[in-house]
């Protein structure tokens, strides 16, 4: 996996330990990024005067905007959207980084214009909110998202990350000068000016008091918008299909609970549930690696398929869906070969392998929707207490038409030509 490190501490002398080790985590703290500390085996057993058992009070300086700045690129930006006749705003993953989340919905209701969230950051924005329209990934958005950004005169997208997925495959029609980019600590409108130093929540938050309300964008979406229609019901028997599948999980959202979307095919089935107020959401499209776990007190933390056993360990009750389909479908989808085809394990046997009858496990394996229905009904009533594995046998070509799209796309930008040397 590839981790982008922001800094490193290599401790292998006690003596400067305390300064290596203290801006590592105060640089961890004040980026939200990674950061690598390394210390030699034979150094934690020695006391040293720096080291006590006790917490030693810690000040981190708080990110300041250059007030001059600040001023500058909010006149800019007000001046900017007030002209613009059906303005947007879109959310993006950096919301995160830039604890700007809360700023975001704020700006959002005082402003009037809809919102829209780009894929990563889904969960960032409250998506119970009148005005949200959806995940914006241009070909593969929401129904009716995507018409309305990218038919609006102005939109200011706030920490977004463009990389080959989230564009889908730079398909995206977007256009920079009727774009405002908010990033953590800077802001670019159209093509330029370009203000640095300036911290997003403050610019949200100054925003927010200088923008003319303005609906129009909402009120187009509001007139076009149709609701979605429903799967087709599955007859008595019928093998399962995914839309059903994630109807069924659709109903089990609430706010206590935090869905995580691995990566394939459950990434775009992911994306278009509608997570309920206080419905937590956690996926990455940066690197896009397999396998992770929230834990309410470590924000998140990257598991290989054995970690499940840990899960069981820790007497954790999540419930798992693993899609069966036979192969890796999103990477079919992008570029195909025999290598997507990977021995069919028995999935349910491998998690009792791990739970080998010691702590709380449940599993199940389903064919049809009756069963399906079963194993929730099992693992949200009498199993609640325990890590339910619900083993779901689809059909290899059952995918969602987003995925087909984007990894067409994907694809076509994939086998561009190199350029030229
Ligand atoms: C650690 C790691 N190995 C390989 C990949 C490449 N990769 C991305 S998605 C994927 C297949 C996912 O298959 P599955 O989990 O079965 O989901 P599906 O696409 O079938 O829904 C692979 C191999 C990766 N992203 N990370």
């Amino acid at each position: 996996m590839l981790l982008l490190l922001k800094s490193q501490a290599v401790v292998n002398n006690l003596e400067d330990a305390h300064e290596q080790i203290d801006n590592a985590i105060s640089t961890a703290l004040k980026e939200s990024k990674p950061v690598y500390i390394s210390i030699s085996c034979n150094l934690p057993s020695i006391p040293h005067p720096t080291f006590s058992r006790h917490p030693v009070p810690f000040f981190l300086s708080p990110r300041l905007s250059n007030q001059k700045n600040l001023e500058a690129a909010v006149e800019a930006a007000a001046a900017f959207l007030n002209k613009a006749v059906k303005p947007v705003l879109v959310g993006g993953p950096k919301l995160r980084v830039a604890k700007a989340s809360k700023t975001f919905a704020e700006l959002a209701d005082a402003c009037g214009y809809p919102f829209a969230v780009m894929p990563s950051a889904k969960g960032l924005v409250p998506e119970h909110h009148s005005r949200f329209i959806g995940t914006y990934w241009g070909a593969v958005s929401t129904p009716f998202c995507a018409e309305i950004v990218e038919s609006a005169d102005a939109y200011l997208f706030a920490g977004p990350i463009f990389n080959d997925y989230s564009s889908v495959g730079y398909s995206l029609l977007l256009k920079k000068e009727k774009a405002i980019i908010v990033q953590p600590d800077r802001v670019v409108i159209g093509h330029g000016p370009a203000f640095g130093c300036v911290v997003m929540k403050d610019f949200l938050h100054a925003l927010a008091t200088r923008l003319k309300k303005n609906t129009a964008a909402y009120e187009n979406y509001r007139r076009i918008f149709v609701p979605q229609g429903e799967p087709l019901a599955s007859e008595p028997g019928e093998p399962l299909r995914v839309n059903i599948l994630f109807k069924h999980i659709q109903q089990m959202l609430s706010a206590n609970s935090a869905v995580i979307a691995e990566t394939g095919d459950s990434w775009f089935n992911c994306q278009k549930l509608k997570l309920p107020e206080g419905c937590g959401y956690e996926f990455q499209m940066q690197y896009g690696s397999i396998g992770c776990k929230q834990n309410p007190n470590l924000s998140e933390i990257q598991v290989t398929a054995q970690e499940v056993s840990t899960m069981i360990r820790w007497g954790q009750n999540s419930i798992i869906f693993l899609i069966n389909n036979g192969g890796y479908t999103i990477e079919v989808e992008i570029h195909d070969g025999p290598y997507n085809v990977i021995k069919n394990w028995n999935y349910t046997g491998l998690v009792e392998a791990f739970h080998n009858g010691e702590g709380k496990c449940y599993t199940a394996k389903v064919r049809t929707e009756e069963e399906l229905k079963e194993a929730i009904e099992e693992s949200l009533g009498p199993k609640k207490d325990c890590l339910c594995f619900i083993e779901v046998i689809v059909h290899k070509d059952d995918t969602s038409k987003e995925l087909l799209e984007w990894g067409s796309r994907v694809s076509a930008a994939n086998s561009r030509p190199p350029n030229p040397q």
